[in-house]
């Protein structure tokens, strides 16, 4: 990419980013955090450039020093010349402002090194939004070239160890004097520390909570192999133990690099999911539910006639278009083949289509291979021995076109309806099909020379 700017064209924001622009740093992590339109395409265009930083996140109780720590974590991890990257989340203060103000005095500790970029994270966002925000602020400041981002949020719920979760690190953090603090922490907090740091080690008590964790951990099957967190003492406030955490996260980092990778996918995973959850979400607000129906849902769930169960898998059927107002559709299309390998080469490679199940029908003689095709699926029947319909059917007419698949609602009332119009049927009464569905066969005869089957899924 080029480093020079073409004249009278302003540069593309994430060009600026990768050039590691503090303010451009600046201005795409404000997009991020309004959830403008143009951060999708941003995040987009920065994740290839993703990677090469070292994410450590650092939780814990409000008031337990953490931003103290990161300032003196930070200090430390500049004097091997290492650049930093600080993202600040505290949704226990949403609206004094006091993160924002305490910032500025924190950034005026690293004023005028480039090296350091800090920033806290708004919290205007919906619920799991946060995270979500956080996640793509740590790829910013990881595209924009630095070393380390430190991702500071407190341990109060699920969101915070989601965020953690983003982490290729996570340092837990506790206080002596809060009480029971181990127990206090949440149990999610506790699995996820590779690191205890117990701050305020000047306090009375310090000694107390570093045993009570230790005790904790003792009751742990560490392998081995196995990192086993330390538990570290520190005085933010003066820097005591600060190297020894610093040294804490090296060797971590040292021990962990095949676990670092497996990490790192589970987090990918997560974060695909996360992602893929929310956009179904925004769907189904979007598409799904009608206008005023969530209020009528949820007057009907106050009042106890209906359950969350129901109208969640109403409005899931409904988001994937089984709509049960629709009362015919196409289930799927038989096929009957000579020979597989070249129809699946035909299907599949010449036409683009997936085959995503085989399925042996032993007493019919036949396997069939599913391939979608939008809604329904083609069914490629291959004749599994001489005496199978289909090797007869391929026998007497070619292969080709064997039968199509309508899915019903209501088979008997189906069934009842052809037999009022003298329609000939194979079957008078619905047999179990596959997965307990129904299904009874028109006559060819009747059915302009298509064998029809119909089907009725039987919900469980
Ligand atoms: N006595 C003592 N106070 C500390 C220590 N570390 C931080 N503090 C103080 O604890 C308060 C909260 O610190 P802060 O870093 O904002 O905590 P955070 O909410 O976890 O980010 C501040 O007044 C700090 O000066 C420490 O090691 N000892
Ligand atoms: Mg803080």
């Amino acid at each position: 990419m080029s480093e020079v700017a073409t004249p009278g064209k302003p540069r593309r924001l994430s060009d600026r980013v990768l050039d590691g622009d503090p303010r451009a740093i600046a201005r795409a992590i404000s997009l991020i955090e309004d959830e403008a339109p143009q951060a999708a395409e941003l995040v987009r265009a920065l994740f290839p450039h993703t990677g090469g930083a070292y994410l450590v996140g650092i939780t814990g109780p409000p008031g337990a020093g953490k931003s103290t720590l990161v300032d003196r974590l930070t200090a430390q991890l500049r004097q091997s010349d290492e650049t930093v990257g600080v993202i600040a989340v505290d949704p226990t203060s949403p609206y004094t402002g006091g993160a924002i103000l305490g910032d500025r005095v924190r950034m005026q500790a690293h004023a005028g090194d480039a090296g350091v970029f800090i920033r806290s994270m708004a919290t205007r966002g919906h619920l799991g939004g946060l995270a979500r925000a956080t996640h793509e602020a740590a790829q910013v400041l990881d595209a924009a070239g630095y070393d380390w981002v430190v991702i500071e949020t407190v341990g109060v719920g699920q969101d915070e160890v989601d965020i953690v979760r983003i982490a290729d690190m996570s340092i837990v953090t506790l206080v002596p004097g809060a009480g029971d603090d181990v127990q206090a922490m949440k149990a999610g907090i506790m699995e996820i520390a590779d690191v205890f740091v117990v701050n305020k080690a000047d306090r009375e008590g310090a000694d107390r909570l570093a045993a009570s964790i230790e005790m904790m951990l003792a009751l742990e099957p560490f392998g081995p192999d196995q990192w086993r967190p330390p538990v570290l003492r520190t005085q933010a406030t003066t820097g005591a133990g600060v190297p020894e955490l610093a040294a804490a996260i090296d060797a971590f980092r040292t021990h962990a690099t095949a676990e670092h990778l497996s990490r790192r996918r589970v987090r990918d995973e997560y974060r695909l999911r996360e992602r893929l959850a929310s956009r179904f979400m925004d769907h189904v607000d979007a598409e799904v539910i009608r206008t005023g129906e969530l209020a009528v849902t949820l007057d009907r769930i106050a009042e106890r006639t209906l359950d969350p169960y129901s109208a969640a898998a109403e409005l899931l059927s409904r988001a994937l278009g089984r709509d049960r107002s629709q009362p015919v559709v196409l289930d799927h299309i038989g096929i009957a083949v000579r020979d597989i390998a070249a129809a699946v080469a035909f299907y599949r490679d010449a036409l683009g289509l997936e085959v995503v199940a085989t399925e042996e029908v032993a007493a019919q003689g036949v396997r069939a291979h599913f391939v979608p095709v939008g809604e329904s699926s083609l069914e490629l029947l291959e004749p599994t021995t001489a005496e199978s319909p289909i090797a007869a059917f391929v026998e007497k007419r070619g292969p080709g076109l064997h039968h199509i698949t309508l899915r019903v609602d209501d088979i008997r009332a189906a069934l009842a309806r052809l037999r009022d119009r003298g329609i000939r049927l194979i079957d008078d009464e619905p047999r179990t099909g596959a997965e307990g569905a129904l299904v009874a066969f028109v006559h060819p005869s009747s059915a302009h020379g298509v064998l029809v089957e119909l089907t009725q899924v039987v919900k469980d």
